[in-house]
């Protein structure tokens, strides 16, 4: 573990250390484990990263749970290779926040008892197959806005994960989308069941990017230290002028009556977003909150000897290496 270097407001050589740190972000160096911090940069970092990863976890039950029900031996592995590069998402982004000095065990214990937050997303049921073309198509689309922007990010760790990660939701987001539209361009049936589908997602996924930037408290901060490098309105306007004309081109309608393209700056502006549903849900009273961490802890208690084996095959590595 690399020897982390915090700075704390009443540390005599703060303010110098500070405009030295807020000058190097400003150049486009990226801030390096052992290299000196803010405690609040250090903060903010496990706050969003935990998060994040907390995120691809929980993320992989709502997909997960299609798994035995694909419709073709093709739809299913390319599902099972999804829930696991999500599994995969969650261990890059654990060590990314485990170079800022916090333990995994400490962050999956904020998990398991509640106390960590996680995306709104991943809090409501998967109904039917196209609910999983939907997420792959919509959810992972806001997700490849909002981690292509994390790329850029000053801290280097963050930023590496964020690469790799966003070359693996490239192809989620493809898979999501021919699978869309073969059901949109398919019986009637199908067509009920993936405009079902996007109706109850839209309005989620659209929440994903975070609330509106005038009741964003993190912001702010975050951009003046390069955590963040656009806002969460811009996510979400980049997500609108991508997907809406698709979807509208596949012949399906959009759930919010409001919604309108603006000639003058070219953008599609989206009706009120329901933020209470929001707060409710992110403060764990959304339709399916207790049913994921329901299950995040029995899969913990059921991994537990895994856990143990991997932790006896190293001591006694270590101790074959030590003879
Ligand atoms: N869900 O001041 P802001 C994926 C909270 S990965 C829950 O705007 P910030 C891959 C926020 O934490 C999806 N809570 O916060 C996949 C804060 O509460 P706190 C996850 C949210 O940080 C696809 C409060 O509201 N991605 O989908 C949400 O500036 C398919 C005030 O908010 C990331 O985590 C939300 N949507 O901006 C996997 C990306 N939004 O902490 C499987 C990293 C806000 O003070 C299948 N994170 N809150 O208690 C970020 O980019 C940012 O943290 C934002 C929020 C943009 C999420």
């Amino acid at each position: 573990m690399v020897k982390l270097r915090i700075g704390h407001p009443e540390d005599p050589d703060y303010q110098e250390r500070l405009e030295e740190f807020e000058a190097r972000i400003a150049r486009g160096e990226k801030i390096e484990p052992g290299d000196w911090m803010p405690a609040e940069y250090r903060r903010q970092l496990i706050r969003m990263i935990s998060q994040h990863a907390h995120s691809e976890v929980v993320g992989m039950h709502p997909e997960g749970a299609w798994i035995l029900r694909a419709p073709s031996f093709r739809r299913k592995l390319i599902l099972l290779a999804k829930v696991q590069d999500e599994a995969g998402h969650g261990q890059y982004l654990y060590h990314a926040a485990e170079t800022l000095g916090v333990t995994r065990e400490e962050m999956l214990e904020a998990l398991l008892s509640g106390r960590a937050k996680y995306s709104n997303i991943f809090n409501y049921p998967t109904l039917t197959w196209a609910d999983v073309g939907i997420i792959g198509w919509l959810v992972d689309g806001m997700a490849i806005k909002n981690q292509t922007m994390l790329a850029q990010s000053s801290y280097g760790p963050y930023s590496r994960a964020m690469v790799r990660i966003c070359a693996e939701e490239t192809f989620h987001h493809k898979q999501g989308k021919e699978a869309v539209l073969l059901y949109a361009k398919g019986s009637r049936k199908q067509r009920q069941m993936v405009q079902d589908a996007l109706n109850r997602w839209w309005w989620p996924t659209l929440m994903m990017a975070g609330p509106h930037d005038t009741d964003s408290p993190h912001t702010p901060l975050l951009l003046r230290w390069g955590i963040k490098t656009k806002t969460n309105d811009q996510i979400r306007q980049e997500f609108l002028n991508e997907h809406v004309p698709e979807l509208l081109d596949a012949g399906l309608e959009i759930p919010d009556p409001h919604l309108r393209y603006d000639e003058k700056t070219g953008n599609w502006i989206h009706g009120p977003i329901p933020w209470d549903e929001f707060w409710k849900v992110i403060g764990g009273e959304g339709p399916m909150n207790r049913h994921r961490l329901e299950t995040r802890r029995r899969v913990h208690e059921e991994g537990r000897w895994v856990r143990e084996a991997l932790e006896a095959y190293g001591r006694r590595r270590l101790a074959q290496a030590a003879d």
